[in-house]
């Protein structure tokens, strides 16, 4: 009702003063997020994406992160991207929402939870993101948050459905974990050598990577030609080798990757992570990182 009672003061105003300073005006379109919104998400049904984001952009540019359609536009903008499975985009999205509503409180309006509750919605859209990336190591980071979060969600930002705040924190809690028991198992230790990774080095030398599987699963099932370095270099021609190139007893598969692929897509740094991901020839996925100093030794005398 309030908003409603706004739109039209404003609305008022603005013909008053459009009949007052220029009685010869087009009067143009008010701004109206709450309808841009709902006319995004019938844009997402008719698959219309780009229009979409595109109204999602305006409302929230009209809008404060207090407003209800500021997080819904926001929220539907992630989802798009999750579709076009553009899920660097959307985690960015998903991250930005946890940054704005990490801690913040605001009122409850009709009765749905804000504040708390759409930073943990915003994590749990993240870890989702992590596991269509088979980054299970984040997936388990976001979820281990997640319920350190449920922890400090008082019974006052409970939606109004809840009955049992109490049960309803374990619910989701007991849910959570078992999701990263899930994940842990999908967990891959990676080994990547040299640690020190110089790019005007010989570019054709190869990355090695040593990947090590537990809970189950075996490297001598895994499908080499769906490993992926950050989700798009794949193993290079050379021969792969199962061994224990540690001697921890437990079976490791060798791949390795071009040097000059896996420079072109990842940034000089010294705490560069990589992400190995693959899958088993039955289609049960696992992913892991290792961190390497990537660097250059261009530009000496
Ligand atoms: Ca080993």
């Amino acid at each position: 009702m309030l908003r409603e009672r706004r739109k039209k003061g404003i609305a008022f105003s603005f013909c008053l003063i459009v009949l007052l300073v220029s009685p010869v005006a087009v009067p143009t379109a008010l701004a109206d997020p709450e309808a841009d919104y709902h006319t995004a998400r019938e844009l997402v049904k008719g698959k219309k994406y780009d229009q979409a984001l595109a109204l999602c952009d305006k409302v929230i540019k009209e809008l404060t992160w207090e407003d209800e359609f500021y997080f819904r536009a926001f929220y539907t903008k992630g989802k798009i991207y999750e579709i076009q499975k553009k899920y660097n985009i959307s985690m960015t999205l998903w991250q930005g929402l946890i940054d704005q509503y990490s801690g913040k409180v605001r009122p409850i309006i009709d009765g749905r939870p804000f504040g708390f509750i759409l930073e943990g919605q915003a994590r749990a859209k993240l870890a989702q993101c992590f596991k269509k990336m088979g980054d299970f190591e984040k997936v388990i980071a976001e979820l281990e948050k997640l319920n350190q979060l449920c922890d400090n969600v008082p019974s006052e930002r409970m939606p109004t459905s809840v009955e049992d705040p109490a049960a309803w924190i374990q619910k989701n809690k007991a849910s959570n974990q078992k999701a990263i028991e899930e994940a842990k198992k999908s967990l891959a230790v990676i080994d990547i050598v040299p640690p020190i990774i110089s790019v005007s080095d010989n570019v054709d030398a190869a990355i090695v990577c040593y990947i090590e599987l537990s809970n189950g699963l075996n490297v001598a099932d895994v499908d080499v030609s769906s490993i992926r370095l950050e989700g798009t270099v794949p193993v290079g021609t050379s021969s792969t080798e199962i061994g224990d190139y540690d001697h921890d007893n437990i079976a490791d598969l060798t791949v390795r990757f071009s040097r000059t692929s896996v420079v072109e897509i990842v940034e000089l740094g010294d705490q560069v992570r990589l992400l190995v991901t693959g899958a088993l020839s039955n289609g049960k996925r696992f992913g892991g990182a290792d961190t390497v100093i990537l660097e250059t030794t261009r530009g000496g005398c």
